[in-house]
């Protein structure tokens, strides 16, 4: 044969390959102009909420992630909303918004500030908290562990040891023995795939290592970890409903023709989702085994924020914007809006075969230009979901309130609520109004 005709065929071969791979796998895109987004329909018995994370809201932590922001000179949390203090106001702010599910963590360095002590004050108020939410009508769904925990434990390995899930457990047992008579909604861990790639890959979170063999380890820890809690925590209260969020961005290929970006697309999807739901449904990750993690999820909390568009040359920190698609709004946090990927993340989580709560989705978006159509967008999906069969129970905004965005510091406004951080002003955003709106179904 001539040598066009090996090169005739060999572009045949990849024009077919690529061709069924967009066909296999396409980029969901929807008019939005099209569309009415104000046209929701929501069973009568859906639950509408707010999320927040004690070390974003509380103020005055001491912890792994206090530790870190001094260490890398990064801003410091500082009293955050002073919601240690004022937690009772801050419930009213929930209570306006007429919302009937509240998700927030327990901050674990506050219940055990050292190996051998346990905080009976910080567990004490915590209690508090949940009995005012209960006498508010507000149902807690309470996180364990949402990316901070003590110093001893950072100094001991934290979760890059495996012999150290122990003592998270321990400290799982002791505040589920004291609030699961009236707590039912538990979420163990939040986001393992962030808090291990953030924080031993990128060097973005603590510790700040950059390690990919580390990173794993990790990952596979903090399943087990999840695992070992479900199981512990089962026994002692048989109907709890206990499930971890998982943070769900879709992959891409930045150019659909590319064969190397769909390959760099696969192998992240399957770094980022594809491992911890194998992990959950199979008991396996990244070739081993996680033990009890098949079977540990009474629901799949998802976190959906973006999706990410797929090169070999993806920048290694989140610092810079992301590519989006032309016709895409990109919203502060430098990644797209991308609503139709709501309903691809709840695709793939389906071999799950949980019920899925939607734990978190908002939007960066310092004057609120942006929230009031990331918030239609999102809950349209979400509606047309539950219309065609899709077994999704509750939308928890991110956030009540603006607050600490970890790496991001204060730059970054999530909140439904204003947050004047001089004064400790909240002040209601007119998508907040738009979401009070939407869940009394006016
Ligand atoms: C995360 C967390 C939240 C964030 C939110 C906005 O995804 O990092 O669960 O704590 O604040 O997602 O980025």
């Amino acid at each position: 044969m001539l040598w066009w005709m090996y090169a005739l065929i060999a572009l045949i071969g990849y024009t077919v390959l690529v061709t069924i791979l967009c066909l296999k796998y396409p980029e969901r895109h929807y008019n939005w102009d099209d569309i009415d987004t104000g046209k929701l329909d929501f069973p009568s018995e859906f639950a509408w909420g707010v999320a927040t994370a004690s070390h974003q809201i509380e103020g005055g932590n001491v912890n792994n992630w206090s530790q870190f922001e001094s260490a890398t000179g990064k801003e410091l949390s500082g009293i955050a909303c002073d919601h240690w203090n004022k937690w009772k106001s801050d419930f009213d702010l929930i209570e306006k918004l007429g919302v009937g599910h509240y998700r927030f963590s327990i901050e674990w360095s506050r219940i055990q500030p050292n190996e051998s002590e346990w905080n009976e004050d910080a567990v004490a108020q915590y209690s508090a908290m949940i009995d005012e939410l209960i006498s508010r009508g507000i149902e807690p769904m309470v996180t364990l562990h949402h990316f901070s925990h003590p110093i001893w434990f950072e100094e001991k390995g934290g979760f890059l040891k495996n012999e150290n899930i122990h003592h998270w457990v321990s400290y799982c047992e002791k505040i589920f023995g004291v609030l699961s008579d009236r707590v039912t909604n538990w979420c163990t861990v939040n986001e393992p795939e962030v808090f291990s790639i953030m924080g031993y890959h990128m060097k973005l979170f603590p510790p700040g290592m950059g390690s990919i063999r580390k990173t794993i380890q990790v990952m596979k820890n903090v399943v087990e970890a999840h695992a070992t809690a479900y199981h512990a925590l089962k026994k002692i209260r048989a109907d709890a409903k206990i499930g971890l969020a998982k943070n769900v961005t879709i992959f891409d290929p930045l150019h659909r023709w590319n064969l190397i970006h769909w390959i760099t697309t696969f192998i992240l999807n399957h770094i980022w989702n594809g491992a911890i739901i194998s992990a959950l449904k199979r008991g396996r990750m990244f070739g081993r085994k996680i033990p009890n993690a098949k079977d540990s999820l009474d629901y799949m909390g998802l976190n959906y924020y973006t999706h990410a568009l797929v090169s070999p040359f993806l920048p290694q920190t989140i610092e810079v914007d992301l590519p989006k698609r032309s016709h895409e709004i990109m919203t502060e946090f430098g990644y797209p809006m991308y609503a139709e990927g709501l309903k691809r993340s709840v695709e793939l989580l389906k071999p799950l075969n949980v019920p899925i709560e939607i734990t978190e989705n908002g939007v960066a978006d310092s004057d609120d230009s942006l929230r009031p159509i990331h918030l239609k967008r999102h809950l349209w999906m979400i509606s047309e979901m539950i219309k065609s069969g899709a077994d999704i129970h509750s939308y928890y905004h991110w956030s009540l309130m603006d607050n600490f965005e970890w790496a991001e510091g204060y730059s970054l406004r999530f909140g439904l609520y204003h947050v004047d951080y001089e004064t400790q002003e909240r002040t209601l955003r007119s998508s907040g109004e738009l979401y009070r709106k939407i869940v009394s179904n006016e």
